[in-house]
């Protein structure tokens, strides 16, 4: 399977995509039936990944959702030490709003090693933080700002800088349990100025939320926290 080639594809076509995230920190491997039980019907993709994650948590928790379930599992991480061979793909991700270099390249550099005779595929993403409200753990963890809310034109040509740079997606951040998220506003004006597909996430609780999302031009919305609780 072509696991970017799908997404490509579906953003191509219309098709909205919904991927729950699952924090192998909060993950319980012995309620993995359960879990994978209640995910919303459209699931599409499961990501799993967290800001600060202990060592080896991240593959047992991806075996035990392989084990369970045919979705594609996506690595998210938050750092290089969550990389693991088990899950089917990895966004490659650089955090473009940010300009601290150990997010931008270093991590990236560590990860070779894992990587270089790995079967994961790999999709380069550029990962875009904007503001959602309180401070969140992507802010926290890599210590840059947010883009705020009301600077579009900056977040657009974020966007577009990232797809220039050769990233396969774009990945619009408003931050895990943001008090609101990221703007219709925002969205639409990404949406119209790239032409490689569009992931929307931080604070979306509401299947109204979710729709505002998508009708803005969101191809894939991610969801954590809503499915947590
Ligand atoms: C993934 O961080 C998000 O982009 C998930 O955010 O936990 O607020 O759904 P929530």
């Amino acid at each position: 399977r072509k696991f970017y080639a799908e997404i490509f594809q579906a953003a191509t076509n219309g098709r909205k995509l919904l991927a729950i995230l699952i924090d192998p920190d909060k993950f319980i491997e012995a309620e993995t039936k359960l879990y994978l039980k209640k995910l919303p019907k459209q699931t599409t993709h499961i990501f799993v990944g967290g800001s600060t994650v202990e060592n080896f948590k991240t593959e047992k928790t991806v075996k035990a959702i392989k084990a369970e379930t045919d979705l594609p599992v996506i690595l998210f991480p938050g750092d290089y030490s969550q990389i693991t061979e088990t899950a089917d793909a990895l966004l490659f991700l650089s955090l473009l709003s940010g300009r601290n270099p150990e997010y931008l390249i270093e991590q990236q550099v560590k990860s070779v090693e894992k990587l270089k005779n790995s079967k994961l595929e790999i999709i380069p993403t550029a990962y875009i933080l904007i503001e959602g409200g309180k401070e969140c753990a992507v802010q926290r963890v890599s210590g840059t700002k947010p883009i705020p809310q009301s600077e579009v034109t900056s977040v657009v040509n974020t966007a577009l800088a990232g797809q220039f740079l050769g990233k396969k997606l774009i990945y619009l951040e408003a931050g895990s349990g943001a008090d609101f998220p990221v703007s219709e506003e925002i969205i639409a004006e990404v949406k119209k100025a790239i032409n490689i597909p569009l992931i929307v996430g931080g604070g979306i609780r509401s299947l109204e939320q979710q729709e505002k999302a998508y009708k803005a031009g969101a191809d894939m919305i991610v969801m954590g926290t809503q499915f947590e609780n």
